[in-house]
């Protein structure tokens, strides 16, 4: 496969500026016939080229005369004389047939698609490029017996009987839309419908359609709709353009959802909750993928990507409006901490690895690996930075101007940052640095005080990646603090300061007592601090920094520091230092519990293990397992007091003080066992018993699965019986158990994967399966390798069904720098041997293939 560049773009030569489409849909054998009214965009005479994949292609016709068909490449080629014509396709698919999930394909008796970013062309013959608009008109026909509801794009004009006991809708879609946000569906479904009246007094339709039995457990889905529609408004002045908006919800998705235009497409995990049976976290989860979706429709929708080197143009900002979103539904400083966490777990290992890129990268082989963390989450954070640098007033003159300038249109990065200098008037020059340079920057501080000054020394690197071997210096903000050693108080209040260049210096006037550094205050910039410390600075900010995130990270700092202290040193852990800092947390009156329980967990294993060269992970896990037993230990009472306590949260109540409590609740559950299993055992067992809710009953089963298979037997045994007929809690049965840290999982996970409920072909299963085992370092790790082997037949296994879902296990594999010589070897011996396969997929050849590097 041949890698495709970010500077070889050329415009469209063909525009098609309508499309016509009728389905005579069929799992089987589903026939679409396609009408493109094109056009030929500027003074050339080249033919129209039209992708197209696993198409059976009955007719062709160009202005009504029939055609011979003329293939290049793969590509259908059709000859045209004058400025416009109209080209007609008849082809055949066959949905039922399409276990890659991508294109027209069938899912539990429903029919529906998934076009981004390629899969258009699994549909019809088009032009499938982003930066081709059109307006859609869409005929399904089918039986109506199987298929009594027909959704499309846009908005229902007719519908009607057809012959043989078939019926029939038509759907217009009046926006111009790139074929990626086209969708169908059709299926036996139930509708949850609601209303919501926008801010100029337009009435919408809402829908969320499932199967009937699931129609109790879209209520919470349908509250962050309407939440979501309303927030856009408040926050962005951004009103929703159609008279319906629908959200479907199917069991077989590659990815959480889509955004189609009018008809998001959801995976039923982002839909389907109720407490019963999703954990606060799902719900919280369903909500943010709600109101992330839903705000597509301009982030994304009105405006669109001109070329996929530019997804984090929707995806990074349409993400930074999700937390938003969340941060103003909940805790903003709990949410952050939150966001912070994802980006350190999935992006900066990212970005440390072979497969690091830009968020704007600049070549890829398949577009479909670029749905990353860093074009996601980093993306996000350089949203973020430039609401920051420009305030947020700006910021929001910037992106009404971005709106409204470029409506309709397929743009570029550059065009938004473009628009946000331009509303500001700030120079964005040096900033844009952020979309092109890939790697997490590291920031040295060191802060130096002479009599009645303060001077902070900043220096920045940014470490070379694949591709970019030197960079230049970025443009970090980052919020800075100082608090008095003695008093405890901010000296100096938070002040934004721009690091600009390698080495730069600040300095604070009127500081006479010392101070300690309180920096990247809510985490103002993407980067990795490290910072000179002075005896004692840590522990005091981590008891009492200001900026409860600052806070947070001073406790973590802590934590690292000892950790990584004693799996060096292969002594015994200091641990005197984190039991003071964790105590005072449990102990605090202030604190609110759900911080309480995030400050108390120890950094995972793969954050310990990034900041490792080669790290032996047996090691790193059994010194973070001392250090957990002896905070079960010496802090038992403590610990006790605060279960005890967060046991009171209302189980019918989702509010975030009881959503913190639940939290609470289950971080000190797994402590108390990790210091006193026979203790643990009892508690969780009970804790499980007496469940209200699937936070506790699924924390209290994590306990129990961890404390081994003899103890958790009796609950994952009822857990299964209880929940046979949800889907999405056998997910997590088989989650839990593939999530057991330690050499014995793999044993486990191989007997899981016989099980009848255990299936290749659901993503969901395979995630729940082969995700959360990979996702665990000392069960993935085994020092016979057969972790990795076990994985690769996995990848080349799914590989055969669905490549997109099949290459989001090899980046475990290519983690092999990170991990000491023996293990790292036998890593590369698996990324090997799925190169040697025959018949791979562009899109494990690309990951596997970089990986080894
Ligand atoms: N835009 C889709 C992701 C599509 C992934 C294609 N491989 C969902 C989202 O980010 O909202
Ligand atoms: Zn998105």
């Amino acid at each position: 496969p041949t890698a495709i560049r970010r500077e070889d773009y050329q415009a469209p030569d063909w525009l098609v500026p309508e499309v016509e489409l009728k389905f005579g849909l069929d799992p089987a054998r589903t026939v679409v016939t396609a009408r493109l009214t094109v056009k030929r965009n500027g003074g050339h005479d080249r033919p129209l080229e039209l992708d197209g994949e696993e198409l059976e292609l009955l007719s062709l016709k160009v202005d009504g005369e029939k055609r011979e068909a003329r293939f290049e490449d793969g590509r259908l080629v059709v000859d045209l004389t004058g400025a416009a014509a109209t080209v007609e396709t008849e082809v055949v698919i066959a949905p039922e047939k399409n276990s890659q999930l991508m294109g027209l394909y069938a899912s539990g008796g429903i029919l529906c698609t998934q076009c981004e970013a390629e899969g258009f062309r699994r549909i019809t013959f088009f032009p499938d490029r982003p930066d081709v608009l059109s307006r859609y008109r869409v005929r399904l026909e089918a039986d109506k017996a199987r298929f009594p509801v027909l959704l499309a794009n846009g908005n229902p004009v007719e519908e009607g009987e057809a012959e043989d006991g078939k019926h029939f809708a038509l759907w217009e879609d009046p926006f111009p839309k790139p074929c990626y946000l086209f969708a169908i569906v059709a299926g036996d479904l139930q509708c949850n419908a609601d209303r919501f009246t926008t801010m100029s007094g337009r009435e919408v339709e809402l829908g969320i359609w499932v199967r009937e039995a699931d129609l109790p457990k879209t209520r919470l889905a349908m509250q962050a709709l309407k939440d979501s529609m309303a927030w856009d408004e408040r926050t962005y002045g951004r009103e929703y353009d159609l008279d319906r908006f629908n959200i479907v919800a199917v069991s077989d998705f590659n990815f959480g959802a889509m955004e189609n235009k009018g008809l998001n497409i959801f995976n039923t995990r982002y839909v389907l909750a109720d407490p019963e049976t999703a954990s606060d976290g799902d719900i919280d989860a369903v909500a943010a993928v709600v109101a992330h979706e839903y705000f597509h429709n301009w982030s994304g929708n009105r405006v669109t990507c001109r070329d996929w080197f530019q997804l984090s143009l929707k995806e990074g900002l349409t993400v930074f409006r999700d937390q938003g979103f969340s941060e103003d539904m909940g805790s903003a400083a709990v949410q952050r901490i939150d966001q912070v966490r994802t980006l350190r777990a999935a992006q900066f290992p990212e970005d440390a690895g072979p497969l690091a890129h830009p968020i704007r990268p600049d070549s890829y082989m398949e577009i479909a690996n670029f749905y990353t963390a860093t074009v996601y989450n980093k993306g996000a954070e350089v949203i973020r930075m430039m609401r920051t640098i420009l305030g947020s007033e700006a910021y929001r003159k910037g992106t009404d101007l971005y709106f409204e300038r470029h409506d309709g249109q397929a743009v570029t990065c550059e065009d938004f940052v473009a628009c946000m200098e331009e509303a500001s008037g700030a120079d964005l020059r040096q900033f844009r640095l952020w979309y092109s340079q890939a790697g997490t920057p590291t920031v040295r501080a060191r802060l130096e005080q002479v009599d009645g000054g303060a001077t902070l020394h900043l220096a920045q690197e940014v470490p070379p990646t694949p591709g970019q071997p030197a960079k230049q210096p970025m443009a970090i903000p980052l919020k800075v603090a100082l608090i008095g050693a003695d008093s405890g108080r901010e000296i100096a209040g938070e002040r934004l300061v721009m690091l600009e260049r390698a080495e730069q210096s600040i300095s604070f006037a009127g500081i006479d007592e010392p101070a300690f550094l309180s920096i990247n205050r809510g985490f103002s910039a993407p980067v990795i601090v490290e910072a000179d410390r002075k005896p004692g600075e840590i522990e005091a900010l981590a008891a009492g920094d200001s900026d409860s995130f600052a806070r947070f990270e001073a406790g973590q700092e802590l934590m690292i520091r000892d950790l990584l202290a004693a799996i060096t040193s292969g002594g015994p852990v200091a641990t005197d230092a984190i039991l003071t800092a964790v105590g005072a947390t449990l102990r605090s009156q202030s604190l609110d519990p759900a911080f309480k329980a995030d400050a108390i967990a120890l950094p995972s294993e793969s954050l310990l293990t990034d900041k490792l060269d080669r790290a032996d992970p047996a090691r790193v896990h059994a010194v973070r397992e001392e250090v957990r037993r002896a905070i079960g230990n010496a802090l038992k009472d403590d610990l006790s007091r605060a279960y005890t306590q967060a046991s009171a949260a209302d189980p019918a109540s989702l509010s975030g003080a009881d959503k913190g409590l639940r939290r609470l609740r289950a971080a000190t559950l797994a402590l108390l066992a990790a210091g006193d299993p026979q203790f643990g055992a009892g508690l969780a067992q009970r804790q499980y018993d007496e469940a209200r809710t699937m936070t506790e009953r699924q924390s209290a089963l994590m306990v129990l699965a961890m404390l081994g298979p003899d103890i958790a037997a009796k609950a994952l045994d009822d857990f299964y019986a209880r929940f046979e007929d949800d889907p999405l809690v056998i997910d997590k049965w088989f989650a839990v158990q593939a999530s057991v840290p330690g050499e014995a999982t793999l044993a486990a996970v191989e007997r899981l994967q016989s099980q009848p409920a255990f299936t290749m072909s659901n993503p969901n299963r395979l995630r729940a399966l082969a995700g959360s085992f990979a996702g665990t370092p000392s069960a993935f790790h085994r020092a016979d390798g057969l972790g990795y082997d076990w994985l690769a037949e996995v990848i080349v296994a799914a590989d055969k069904l669905n490549p997109q879902t099949a290459a989001r296990f090899v980046a475990p594999l290519g983690r092999w720098r990170k991990i000491e010589e023996g293990r790292a070897a036998k890593m590369r011996g698996a990324l090997q041997r799925i190169l040697g396969e025959p018949g791979l997929s562009k899109d494990v050849f690309e990951l596997a293939s970089k990986s080894l590097g």
